[in-house]
């Protein structure tokens, strides 16, 4: 073969290459993987022990990390329920997708990206928490929970029977369904994508029986800022209210009995305090009831004894550690149905394979700043445990420090089913990062913060973080801008936006997020946008 007959050889080659990775939307990979992407609800890094094992123990979630990729720097770009899922399945930021909070609609007729694999070959199934409002569309197989969903003896809202009702404790049914799915429904010459969303650890915290007893007794180290009284810092952080003694809710949250609070006159911490755990209870059976009293009556009786003599400083860490016994008591069974899997993925030759993702759709605060719940740009809440597994790809004990993104998922599991990926998604495909490339990534993201006023009364605030800092704008009723220096500040305790050193950083800053806007195509008049439609919707 002489050289030029080479050249055209290897340009029609390059041309083959490009013209299937990039005009084609059905799969041209040959061994295209399985995607399994399990993400819970409100599931704080802090959380789970590969990150940190002061507080609890998820050897199975950790599995994750250890055959897989550990991401330290993973965030999203609006830390709240809705608007989070929204983003991972568009590949777009909320002020594109619509669904900047829990109140917005998600607008069906975006392309998400199940519905791009789907039409590609690929067979999906979705069960789990998505909180929409509206049914999931690209899945061959749908179970949904209605709304936020509850603990015990859940309600489904399912692709082909409706509304079904189911005995048992949530996390383990969408555990089973899961299971089940793939034993018995998984057509084995696809490749498969599937969806494993719970509910747990999100609000009220409702454990299964059987770890009622380990957690119910625990004691857990207490944050260094749980007493923070927010001097150095502005507004937003003072008048929130996320705090664990006066917002968490007593009944609801605490798990005391409304006779309880009866008893020691003590007003619900808001007036659906004692309802919320009345109609949790009303759920249970009989044996769940003999159960739930079993632990919680002789809580109620020693805090019966103990009140008189508490102060507000005993109260707060009383409470912090009924919250914590709750949450890290509902991971458990979160922990153990990831081990079922990853078992399951196992015995049938499915690990090598098969890109299993962890995550929680935000962060949360485990009693840091005084605070429970999430919102915030500040790093309890935008941050969120990503661990990723794929043997074929990703080398076991990676650890990985890029700021990644929930707008990222999309994108990635397009590209690694080998389909073309839409121009509009705004993400960054974490392919080249699984493979430990260290080719450069983004060097800051955006976040923005959009529903207020509302529940836990958190101002509407957009900013910039890089490695080094963190620049906020809180807007709508008050305008105050916030600095913090990640590198000497790790817990954020200091504002020094005004201060004179920082002054270049500030302008650095603020002319990169001025880009970062319109890179992504945010704007003010966007802003203006959605807090007058805000108004009109349905609170
Ligand atoms: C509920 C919770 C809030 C929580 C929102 C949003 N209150 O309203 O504490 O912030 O959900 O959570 S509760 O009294 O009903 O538990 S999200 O995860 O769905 O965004
Ligand atoms: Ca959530």
């Amino acid at each position: 073969m002489n050289f030029s007959r080479l050249f055209f050889e290897i340009l029609l080659f390059l041309f083959g290459l490009s013209f299937f990775a990039c005009t084609s939307e059905q799969v041209h990979s040959e061994n295209p993987p399985n995607i399994i992407f399990i993400m819970s609800d409100d599931h704080a890094y802090q959380a789970i022990s590969a990150y940190n094992n002061t507080l609890t123990s998820t050897p199975n979630i950790d599995r994750i990390a250890s055959e897989g990729m550990k991401f330290t720097n993973a965030c999203v770009t609006n830390s709240i329920c809705a608007p989070s899922r929204a983003v991972i399945l568009t590949g777009k930021h909320s002020h594109i997708n619509g669904k900047v909070d829990n109140m917005f609609p998600f607008d069906t007729t975006q392309v998400t990206f199940p519905q791009i694999m789907q039409k590609a070959g690929y067979q999906t199934a979705l069960f789990g928490k998505l909180h929409f409002g509206n049914s999931p569309k690209g899945f061959d197989q749908f179970k949904i929970l209605p709304g936020q969903g509850v603990y015990y003896n859940p309600d489904f809202i399912t692709k082909n029977d409706g509304k079904i009702k189911i005995s048992g404790y949530t996390t383990d049914i969408i555990t089973k369904m899961t299971l089940d799915w793939l034993k018995e429904d998984r057509i084995k010459n696809k490749p498969f994508l599937l969806m494993y969303l719970h509910k747990a650890p999100h609000r009220n915290w409702m454990p299964a029986e059987r770890h009622l007893e380990e957690y119910t007794q625990k004691i857990f180290p207490e944050p260094e800022t749980l007493f923070d009284d927010f001097s150095n810092r502005g507004t937003a952080a003072k008048t929130a209210e996320m705090n664990i003694l006066t917002e968490m809710d007593w009944a609801g949250d605490s798990k005391l009995y409304p006779e309880t609070l009866d008893e020691l006159k003590i007003p619900e911490a808001h007036n659906w305090d004692k309802n919320v755990l009345k109609s949790a209870l009303s759920r249970f059976d009989d044996e769940q009831k003999k159960s739930f009293d079993k632990y919680y009556q002789p809580i109620n009786e020693d805090f019966i004894k103990r009140y008189p003599t508490m102060n507000s400083n005993d109260l707060m860490k009383w409470k912090y550690q009924r919250y914590m016994q709750d949450y890290l008591g509902s991971i458990a069974s979160v922990d153990e149905g990831v081990g079922e899997l990853l078992d399951y993925l196992d015995a049938n030759g499915l690990s090598e394979n098969t890109i299993v993702v962890y995550t929680s759709d935000q962060g949360f605060y485990l009693g840091e700043h005084g605070w429970f719940d999430k919102r915030f740009i500040y790093n309890e809440s935008f941050k969120t445990p990503l661990l990723v597994r794929w043997p074929k790809m990703i080398k076991p004990n990676s650890i990985n420090n890029q700021m990644v993104q929930n707008l990222d998922f999309a994108q990635t599991f397009l590209e690694a089913a080998g389909i073309k990926v839409p121009e509009d998604m705004q993400g960054e495909s974490l392919i080249p990062l699984f493979k430990g490339q260290s080719t450069a990534f983004r060097d800051a993201v955006y976040y923005h913060y959009y529903e207020f006023p509302g529940e836990h009364n958190v101002r509407r605030h957009y900013g910039i973080v890089t490695e080094d800092f963190k620049l906020v704008h809180f807007y709508y009723d008050i305008d105050e801008w916030e600095l913090y220096d990640r590198k000497k500040d790790a817990s954020e305790l200091k504002n020094v936006y005004a201060e004179e050193e920082y002054q270049e950083v500030v302008r650095n800053l603020k002319s990169k997020l001025k880009q970062l806007r319109i890179k992504y195509k945010d704007s003010d008049s966007l802003d203006h946008y959605y807090i007058e439609k805000y108004k009109t919707l349905d609170q």
